[in-house]
């Protein structure tokens, strides 16, 4: 199970696949910060059902800790997509093809409006383009994969007789789709596969968007919710795209948390609403630990909340994705 961390540059997308992965990555506030993808094994925080029964399991994979088990999931951090990628601009295309193979993305948006369409300091902007902007990309990634072979493709198809399906999988071959996933969508609407050569460039555009969907599901992190205007930009985000699942999150400060606790100078197990001092800190390190105790492990869009409903609706979105490959998570 493969989640893609994607968005435009300077959201935030190192920062959240290190509170994760605590792997060791490049974070900084320039855009195209990260190039080549960072892949690490981040964990999906579950009850246990260990409880029950009052013991302490000893997972195959994951770990269990105070009844709470850690499940594993892939997660690929990605360099940053601007408007054109699909043509080849930023890092188009090499972007593009990083993320083939997951199985679902989560798309980080900076819901603070400090960074504009292409990751540069900015102020008042508004996140709802960023989301107008990847959406559209990755259809327009999608559709110009069969648009660039459909005359010949569907004429071949229309005369022969040859199965629509098994023939689209093989153009997406490589991104995770199969005869199924295209079956699914023909089923769902009234596209007529046996008279492709007669689809309009609409008809080719939705079925390709309604194949991205199924095939690479995503939810937003609304990123930096910590920052003045961010509670703002999230309603407007959320008043835009109703049916899409939007969690608010700030990687910044449970970056802190989980570094700070590997570092023994606190307990705190992620998504939880509380740590425990475990040293005398420094006049620095406790300022850094009060402003993310006050403002965000408590308010109402706390760190705490906001890590653990990420993590317990990245669980749907895996499960989700792992139904469509008939495999279950670990
Ligand atoms: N205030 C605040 N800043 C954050 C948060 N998350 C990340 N940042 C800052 O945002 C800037 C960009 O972070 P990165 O993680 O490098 O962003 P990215 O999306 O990976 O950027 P590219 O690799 O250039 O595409 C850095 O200065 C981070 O410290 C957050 O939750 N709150
Ligand atoms: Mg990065």
């Amino acid at each position: 199970m493969l989640i893609g961390l994607v968005g435009k540059p300077s959201v935030g997308k190192s920062t959240f696949f290190k509170a994760c992965t605590l792997s060791d990555v490049a974070i900084a506030s320039y855009p195209f910060t990260t190039i080549k993808p960072n892949h690490g094994v981040g964990y999906v925080k579950i009850e246990c059902i260990d409880k029950e029964f009052n013991v302490q399991c000893q997972p195959r994979t994951g770990y269990c800790t105070k009844h709470k088990r850690f499940v594993p999931v892939e997660l690929m951090d990605v360099a940053g997509l601007v408007k054109g990628a699909s043509e080849g601009r930023g890092l188009g295309n090499q972007f593009l093809d990083d993320l083939r193979q997951a199985d679902a993305f989560i798309h980080i948006v900076d819901v603070s409006g400090e960074t504009d369409a292409e990751g540069k300091e900015a102020k008042g902007y508004n996140p709802v383009y960023d989301v107008e902007m990847l959406e559209n990309e990755l259809d327009l990634w999608y559709t110009g994969i069969l648009q660039k072979v459909w005359k010949g493709f569907a004429r071949t198809i229309q005369n022969t007789k040859e199965n629509f399906a098994k023939a689209v999988a093989k153009q997406f071959s490589g991104l995770k789709v199969n005869e199924e996933d295209v079956k699914r969508i023909l089923l769902k609407s009234n596209y007529d596969a046996e008279r492709p050569a007669e689809w309009t460039d609409i008809h080719l555009r939705n079925f390709c968007n309604e194949l991205r969907h199924l095939t690479k599901p995503m939810i937003i992190a609304a990123n930096k919710i910590d920052r003045p205007f961010s509670k703002e930009n999230l309603e407007r985000l959320k008043k835009a795209y109703p049916n899409i699942m939007i969690i608010p999150c700030s990687a910044d400060s449970e970056l802190a948390l989980r570094e700070a606790n590997k570092a023994g100078l606190i307990e705190y197990m992620p998504g939880e609403a509380e740590f425990k001092l475990l040293k005398q800190l420094n006049e620095k390190q406790k300022q850094a630990l009060d402003v993310i105790k006050k403002n965000r492990l408590k308010g109402k869009y706390s760190a705490r909340l906001l890590s653990g409903s990420l993590r317990h609706n990245s669980i749907r979105l895996c499960l989700q994705a792992a139904y469509r490959h008939r495999k279950w998570l670990c």
